[in-house]
């Protein structure tokens, strides 16, 4: 089977796994893990902030971001469809009092028109406008680096209205990639910034935050509420370490094999590639009732060897990742071809 259902599906890589197998351990609890200290160091410093924590999830990472900044009765602005609102539960509310504003963007995009109206003023009668959200390369709205010029003008936006800013970067590492832009411009615009070792970088598990040394001393204790203070977890950090320092530069080649796969939804009447160009490693596509639905569309790919997820009634999603090679993503473009009967 070729598995582009996500690229969290990765195994770790022999190397990878010999890494974790001589990793020096202690119990993070006492903050006495070596290897945990190293990656939180060195995390922090690849993105020129303060501090960093380990924490198990991105889920994770970002809600602790939303519990630092925020308190009860506050609001949280972010485009509709990311993460934190999309795919996370429930958690701002569940976990931490605060309401969220959905903003819909242009896959994923916002700008400071978009936000403007929907500042609240401070009155006791209004929540209050507390957090900016924003999510880098954007999932849903199809794997788009936002762009940096946007991505300063809401942040110093935010700033000026007394608002703290968040970056989910879980895929930060793409962004940085196809854009060519480096690791400290992009995290100089926010706070906070969660960043995944699970996704593209191909390790089993493990996500950080980071930002000044106070918010990150919070999220330390946020972390222990939340369940994710772990003991020898050393383990983990050094296949995250292993995944920073080896499998950033070649994201470029899962980029390259998701425009092979583009260009095959292309060729299909019925497919329709959103957006319409593919800039990192996630291809979303629409699915067109003549075609059927989408777990439809999943179902005969499967039959051919191919996974893809039905995320929606009429949606799509392929990623590529470290554990498809090019000949793989050659057959899984055959079977998306196959598509048209
Ligand atoms: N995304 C997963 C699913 O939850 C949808 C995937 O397969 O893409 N931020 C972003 C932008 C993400 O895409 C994800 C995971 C997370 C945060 C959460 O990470 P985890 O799964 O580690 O909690």
């Amino acid at each position: 089977m070729i598995d582009l259902r996500s690229d969290t599906v990765t195994k770790p890589t022999p190397g990878m796994l010999a890494a974790m197998m001589a990793a020096a351990v202690g119990d993070d609890v006492y903050a006495e893990d070596p290897t945990v200290n190293e990656l939180e160091a060195r995390v922090a410093d690849r993105f020129g902030k303060e501090a960093a924590l380990f924490v198990p999830t991105g889920t994770m990472g970002n809600q602790i971001a939303v519990r630092v900044h925020c308190r009860p009765q506050d609001e949280v602005l972010l485009e509709a469809s990311s993460h934190v609102y999309l795919w996370e539960a429930g958690a701002p509310a569940a976990l931490s009092g605060v309401t969220v504003r959905t903003i819909p963007g242009r896959y994923g995009v916002l700008d400071v028109a978009d936000l403007e109206p929907h500042l609240h003023p401070d009155d006791m009668h209004s929540v209050r406008s507390r957090l900016v959200s924003l999510e880098n390369t954007h999932n849903r709205g199809g794997g788009v680096v936002y762009p940096l010029d946007k991505t300063a003008a809401v942040c110093a936006w935010a700033r000026a209205n007394g608002l703290a800013t968040h970056l989910d970067g879980a895929r930060i590492w793409n962004a940085e990639v196809a854009s060519g832009v480096g690791p400290r411009e992009w995290a100089r615009h926010f706070d906070t910034l969660s960043v995944c070792f699970s996704k593209g970088l191909g390790a089993p598990a493990g996500s950080a935050l980071v930002g000044p040394k106070d918010l990150i001393a919070h999220g330390r204790r946020v972390r222990k509420l939340f369940g994710g203070a772990m003991r020898q977890v050393g383990f983990l950090a050094a296949a995250c370490l292993y995944a920073m320092d080896r499998h950033v530069a070649r994201l470029a080649d899962d980029h390259t094999n998701a425009r092979l796969l583009a260009d095959a939804v292309r060729d299909v009447p019925g497919l329709a590639l959103v957006p319409p160009q593919v800039e990192t490693n996630l291809v979303w596509a629409e699915v067109s009732p003549e075609l059927g639905t989408a777990k439809a569309v999943a179902g005969r790919l499967k039959e051919q060897g191919v996974l893809a997820a039905a995320l929606g009634t009429t949606v799509i999603r392929l990623v590529t990742h470290l554990d498809v090679s090019r000949a793989d993503c050659e057959r899984a473009a055959a079977a998306i071809r196959g598509l048209v009967r």
